[in-house]
């Protein structure tokens, strides 16, 4: 029996951290130690309670990283409150689908987040109280005054290892916002088998991770890896830009950097002219989606440093398949983080063998207890122990994995199936082209063929179409080259990364 606000932030004070930072912000300069945290998220506690918000109440966080963003997450978890960290990327009326959905009887909001949300407040039937971090607005508590409700910490309340501690939403593959429900033991979960085990996350690294807290894959990455040690984090909460987290990384030097790959591959393209940042890295890592070799490559020549790519997702809270420090292979996804196991099974949930593909699987005590509300939705997903990812695998037989796909992503050509990310990898790999997304489009036969969505970068060649072609068909095979190619400015993608193949396939 265990809050997972003790773990995380109260042992640090009976270990002699106090003093130590343990969140600094890049734009202003300004910190948080682990003592103040301790302290200020206790206060935020008691002023929840005294505010009138009881315990499993939900507060929704449309918050920016900054460091009221730890105070008040660990603050809800030591009163029992339901913290539900949403995306800030997101428009007004999803807004109002997730507060209503969700009924959450609070809302804190950043000030520079406020106008967003501010036209749906007024009808919500179940908001009793809105906090603006910054300057109050109409029928709003501004952060200090909150804050000045807790003049003394709660300690954290005796949480059971299977209670609900937060929620996230999670937006699919078809944009259904749907509320994953996490408990007090899960974030220890992550923190131990991937933090640990794969990250090896340590009291002296400083920890820069551009996927905000928001995101299950920030949340680890910026909140409960290096909490788990006592480590610093350098928080952000800008759009991150690749000249501007370059900036960041020469500036904060961090040892640890967490990125996604749209990121990485724009990085690589501004490093390769006015070169990489000089600071004391040690590993880097990927997640959201897969990383392609061709940027690996380029980015271990640029820094020396790898990125270690993993899989992972909302619903089992950070990654369960990585490459490792020492063994990375780029192009794959690495082996079973230790303490999950995973399957591939086909259709009919006959377990798959080498080199087939196959649905994933994944076990772990990180899962999620479920969605919100949504019945035949966890049912579909969670089957007992095993959570099922959506994600087509392969794997090799030297144990790694590579990924092939969604499982509606995948078609067939010539009756033979055509991984998309597999003809997106042959044609992220020719030096014309920065990203791309290949979907099924029907031909005048009404049979599929691949058509790719193109970003270019830098000169573009006389006759792309005939020289991507050739391009795929000699590394990947004759029959999986794009029949059509259409060259945008940018690819549709969630909030974390993945491209959201169901829009271009409306365009296609
Ligand atoms: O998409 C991913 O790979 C991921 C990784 C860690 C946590 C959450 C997500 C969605």
């Amino acid at each position: 029996m265990s809050n997972a606000a003790s773990y995380f932030v109260d042992r640090h004070v009976d270990e002699g951290r106090a003093l130590k930072v343990a969140f600094r912000e890049a734009e202003t300069g300004r910190t948080l130690t682990y003592g103040a945290l301790s302290d200020a998220s206790g206060r935020a506690a008691t002023a929840l309670t005294t505010h009138g918000i009881a315990r499993e109440e939900r507060m929704a966080m449309l918050v920016l990283d900054q460091i009221e963003f730890p105070i008040l997450f660990w603050g809800a978890l030591k009163a029992g409150v339901i913290p539900v960290p949403l995306n800030t990327l997101l428009a007004t009326p999803v807004y109002d689908a997730i507060l209503r959905d969700s009924r959450a009887t609070m809302l804190v909001v950043s000030e520079q987040l406020f106008d967003v949300v501010a036209p749906v407040l007024a009808d919500n039937p179940y908001l009793r109280s809105v906090v603006v971090i910054g300057e109050a607005q109409a029928d709003t508590l501004d952060y200090a005054s909150f804050m000045s409700l807790g003049a003394e910490p709660l300690p954290a309340f005796e949480a059971s290892d299977d209670e609900t501690a937060f929620w996230l939403y999670s937006s699919g593959s078809t944009g259904q916002p749907k509320g994953v429900h996490h408990v007090h033991s899960a974030l220890r979960a992550t923190a131990d088998t991937y933090g640990l085990g794969v990250l090896g996350v340590r009291e002296d690294d400083v920890v820069f991770s551009a996927a905000k807290f928001f995101f299950a894959y920030g949340l680890g990455n910026s909140m409960t890896f290096p909490m788990s040690v006592g480590a610093t984090v350098v928080i952000f909460g800008g759009r991150p830009t690749p000249e501007g987290i370059v900036q960041i990384i020469a500036d904060e030097r961090p040892t640890v950097f967490c990125g996604v790959p749209t990121l990485y591959a724009a990085m690589v393209a501004h490093m390769q002219t006015n070169g990489a940042p000089d600071a004391p890295l040690r590993v880097c890592i990927s997640a959201g989606e897969a990383l392609p070799e061709s940027v690996g490559t380029k980015w271990h020549a640029l820094t020396g440093v790898d990125i270690l790519d993993g899989v992972g997702s909302t619903e089992m809270l950070h990654i369960f398949l990585s490459n490792a420090p020492g063994d990375v292979v780029y192009g794959t996804s690495g082996v079973p983080v230790p303490g999950y196991d995973v399957r591939l099974v086909d259709e009919a949930g006959v377990e798959v063998g080498v080199d087939e593909v196959g649905e994933l699987l994944v076990n772990g005590a990180s899962a999620a207890a479920g969605y919100w509300n949504k019945r035949d939705k966890t049912r579909e997903t969670f089957e007992g122990v095993w959570t099922r990812t959506g994600d087509k695998y392969e794997r090799r037989a030297d144990g790694r994995f590579v990924y092939c796909g969604r499982t509606d992503d995948m078609f067939k050509v010539s009756g033979i199936w055509v991984s998309p990310f597999e003809v997106e990898q042959a044609i992220a790999s020719h030096p014309s082209v920065l990203e791309c997304a290949v979907v099924a489009k029907r031909d005048e036969d009404d049979l599929d063929k691949p058509k790719a969505f193109v970003v270019m970068q830098g000169d573009r060649p006389d006759d792309l179409e005939g020289v991507l072609k050739e391009h795929v068909k000699d590394r990947i095979g004759k029959w999986k080259y794009p029949r059509w190619i259409e060259c945008v400015d940018s690819l549709p993608k969630t909030a974390t990364g993945k491209i959201q193949r169901f829009k271009l396939r409306e365009d296609a």
